[in-house]
Parts: structure tokens; C-alpha cells; sequence
């Protein structure tokens, strides 16, 4: 057995005019509360230390610099460091980049027990549109506030197991799963915002969507025999809801432990990263069974093409 006591930190809305200061206290009291119960690694949303800004248009993208972080970490998060440090606990956690070139991303970071960052992710699939759109309800402008992420799906040697990490967005696309799959990993990690109403079709219900995120986080667990922990930001940002449906998965793809509520809420689970060796020695074993020479068009193309192979 390889033991991870994990817990989701589920963050409810941080409004426009939070500060810093008050969110980073909020993701302290999740962690001290999952100190109490042994946690191992604690997993916060995307985009965790401020609202989901990228529902607001500026048409000076440097207006949004006020989202961003230039260091990290920094005078904000260096509280949430210490904390963890003392608690020797990892964690894991998502915010606007701003590099010293001056590169926006959606970033999410692995930190170890003693506080020192050992994993970069930066979000790949980013939603939405880059220009104001008056057709949506609400706008959903990450396409202009950050560019894809350069550095692939990475997996790292972390607390004894093969980690890796996805946002949001990424959770949808099974590439983003089968890429780390392929690189052994144990443990997908990722934080979201998803909005509880589609901005495109004012129909669709809360209940479909959250099906769509669990038949997601479900299907890429079991497809490459990980554990898979998604943790929302949830309930009502700015006027704007976010739906929580913090989930932790096992490598079978059951949900073994789902909050409850839209706001801050802890979700603690222990789990044997040995339990991932059975699916990927079985159905799952790449090696014997994936037939990649067919698989040309998943890396030739984006869209949908007739072309002959
Ligand atoms: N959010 C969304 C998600 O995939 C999205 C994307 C865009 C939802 C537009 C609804 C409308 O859950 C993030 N943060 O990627």
C-alpha cells in the first residue's frame, strides 16, 4: 500500500472586491482543518486566490494585471507557504501568471512538504473567445487573457507516486488525460470554475452540466487507472454562479467522496496509489494493447477532416 490522505478544499465565491489577504485566510482554515485529519496534499481550485476574472472584458488587456501574480511566491501567499510548511503538508493550487517577460497563463503549481514548488502546469485547452462577445450572456474571455500553456502535461515524482495536473477546461479532453496516462501517472490533480448556466444556450440545466464534468473526471481516471481529485470554486461570483461538485475518483472511476455545498468545504480521502497498478497491468496496459499507427489523426489535426489517412 502507498497511502495519500488527499483532501479537496473547495473555495466558495470570492467576490470581485476580495482581497488577497481574506481569500489566502479562507485557504488556511481549509488547511488547518485538513491538518486535523492527517492530510497529506491539499488540492485548491484554479484561479483560487481571486474571482473567475476572466468573465469581465477589458479592452486593455494590462487592466487585468491587478489578477495576476509576478512571483509566487509572494507578500499574498507566502502566509499559505508557512502554514503548509508547519503542517508539512503538500499542496496544490491555481492563479493568474504574469512572467518577468511578460506572458500571461493559467498556472496551477505542485508544492512539496517543505514549501518548495516542484511542479509547474500551465492550462493547455482555454475556453472561450478572445474578443467581446454580445451574442453570450456573460462573457468567458480566457483566449484573451492568457495564452495556451508551453509545457505539456508533466508528471512529477511527488509524495512517493507519479503526480500530474490539468485546469478545468483540460478535464474534458481525453488527450489531456491519455498524455500523462502514458507517462505513468497515479494522481491527476485540478482545480475549476465552471459556470452553473451556459452562456450559449440558456437551456441547458445544472444537471446536465454537472454530468458532464463528473462523466469527464470519471472517464479519464478509469481509461488510465488514476486517482483524480477536481476541486471547484463554486456558488455565486460577482452575481455569476459557479457550481461545486468537488469530486474525488478512484481508478476505477467511482466517486468515492463528493461535496456538498457551494461554499469553502473540506472533502478528505485516503487513497493507495497501488490501487492504480491493477487497470493499468490489465484493460489499461498501453504497452500490449494501444495500436498507435491508427492513431495518426489525433496529433495530424484539430478539426474534423475527411482527408485519407
Ligand atoms: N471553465 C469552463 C469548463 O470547461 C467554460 C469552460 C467555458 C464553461 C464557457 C462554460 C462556458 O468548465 C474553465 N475555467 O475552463
Amino acid at each position: 500500500m502507498r497511502n495519500i490522505t488527499v483532501a479537496a478544499a473547495q473555495l466558495g465565491p470570492i467576490q470581485k472586491d476580495d482581497s488577497r489577504q481574506a481569500v489566502v485566510a479562507r485557504m488556511i482554515d481549509l488547511m488547518d482543518q485538513a491538518k486535523a485529519q492527517d492530510v497529506d496534499l491539499i488540492v485548491y481550485p484554479e484561479l483560487a486566490l481571486t474571482t473567475f476574472f476572466p468573465r469581465w472584458y477589458h479592452e486593455d488587456v494590462a487592466e487585468t494585471d491587478i489578477w495576476f501574480e509576478r512571483e509566487m511566491p509572494n507578500a499574498a501567499t507566502r502566509p499559505l507557504f508557512e502554514r503548509a510548511i508547519a503542517h508539512g503538508m503538500a499542496m496544490n493550487f491555481g492563479y493568474a501568471e504574469l512572467t518577468p517577460e511578460g506572458r500571461r497563463f493559467n498556472t496551477a503549481i505542485l508544492v512539496d512538504r517543505e514549501g518548495q514548488i516542484v511542479g509547474t502546469y500551465r492550462k493547455v485547452h482555454l475556453p472561450g473567445h478572445g474578443e467581446f462577445d454580445p451574442e453570450r450572456a456573460f462573457q468567458h474571455l480566457e483566449k484573451r487573457y492568457f495564452e495556451p500553456g508551453d509545457l505539456g502535461f508533466p508528471v512529477f515524482d511527488f509524495l512517493g507516486g507519479t503526480f500530474g495536473m490539468c485546469i478545468c477546461n483540460d478535464r474534458r479532453w481525453p488527450e489531456t488525460w491519455r498524455v500523462m496516462g502514458l507517462q505513468g501517472v497515479e494522481m491527476v490533480v485540478l482545480g475549476f470554475n465552471t459556470p452553473s448556466v451556459n452562456s450559449q444556450d440558456a437551456e441547458e440545466n445544472l444537471e446536465r452540466r454537472l454530468f458532464h464534468h463528473k462523466l469527464s473526471v470519471q472517464a479519464g481516471a478509469y481509461q488510465n487507472a488514476t486517482w483524480a481529485v477536481a476541486v471547484a470554486k463554486a456558488g455565486v461570483e460577482d452575481g455569476h454562479p459557479l457550481f461545486g461538485g468537488s469530486i474525488i475518483v478512484n481508478p476505477e472511476g467511482e466517486i468515492v467522496a463528493e461535496t456538498q455545498t457551494e461554499d469553502d468545504e473540506l472533502l478528505v480521502h485516503t487513497c493507495d496509489l497501488d490501487a492504480t497498478t491493477f487497470g493499468k497491468k490489465t484493460m489499461f496496459d498501453f504497452s500490449r494493447h494501444r495500436r498507435p499507427e491508427h492513431y495518426g489523426r489525433i496529433v495530424a489535426q484539430t478539426g474534423v477532416e475527411r482527408s485519407p489517412d
